[in-house]
């Protein structure tokens, strides 16, 4: 059975909960302390970070990369689009979340002069989901899967209101019905 070294509060083991739940894989969890990590994680994973998966004795830690394994390992239901441009782009979104995420920590850190940062790139996913309907393309897969954990988080964690941005706004509650992310919605709400 595959084991996932994990922690409630991190946005990149969401990713990989998402996953695992759309594909209805049983898995083992193992909650990490972060703030404690236990020296044996380094063997896991040289940076110490979660999330890693484990599948007899074989690990695979960075969560874009177990997100792809997973797709490839349990293909259905697809969460990759059938056709390679749409599939790339998709990947382009996953490759880029650094422009996202990178003002979202900072004011995680206090640091509110990232807010105009952080709005232009709620405005940047907004834009993009008037466009289309999902992050993946045409329909839903990995991309939203790795937007969602932040975007649940900035709302929960930073006060963020999406009523300026009615696409994301409608992207989210989409999303949200999804029972696998509307159960890290109910790990985001406990946090
Ligand atoms: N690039 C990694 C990032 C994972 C990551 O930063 N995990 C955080 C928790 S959300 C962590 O383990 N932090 C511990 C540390 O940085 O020492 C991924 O995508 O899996």
């Amino acid at each position: 059975m595959l084991t996932l070294y994990d922690a409630a509060r991190c946005p990149y083991c969401a990713r990989v909960r998402i996953v695992l739940a759309e594909k209805d894989v049983e898995y083992e969890a193992i909650e990490i302390d972060l703030s404690d990590r236990p020296a044996w994680i380094y063997e896991k994973n040289s940076t110490g970070r979660v999330p890693v998966v484990e599948e007899d004795g074989w690990v695979l830690p960075e969560s874009a990369v177990i997100m792809e394994y997973l797709e490839e390992r349990h293909p259905e239901p697809p969460l990759l689009a059938a056709d390679p441009a749409d599939r790339a782009l998709a990947r382009l979104r996953i490759f880029r979340h650094d422009t996202f995420t990178d003002p979202y920590y900072a004011l995680r850190r206090g640091d509110e002069s990232a807010r105009p940062a952080f709005d232009a790139q709620l405005a940047r996913l907004d834009a993009m989901l008037e466009l289309q309907p999902w992050l993946s393309g045409a329909g839903y897969g990995l991309a939203d899967v790795a937007y969602v954990p932040w975007v649940l988080r900035a709302r929960h964690l930073l006060g963020v209101e999406l009523g300026p941005y009615p696409a994301l706004a409608d992207w989210l509650e989409r999303v949200s019905s999804r029972p696998a992310v509307a159960a890290e919605a109910g790990i985001v709400a406990a946090l």
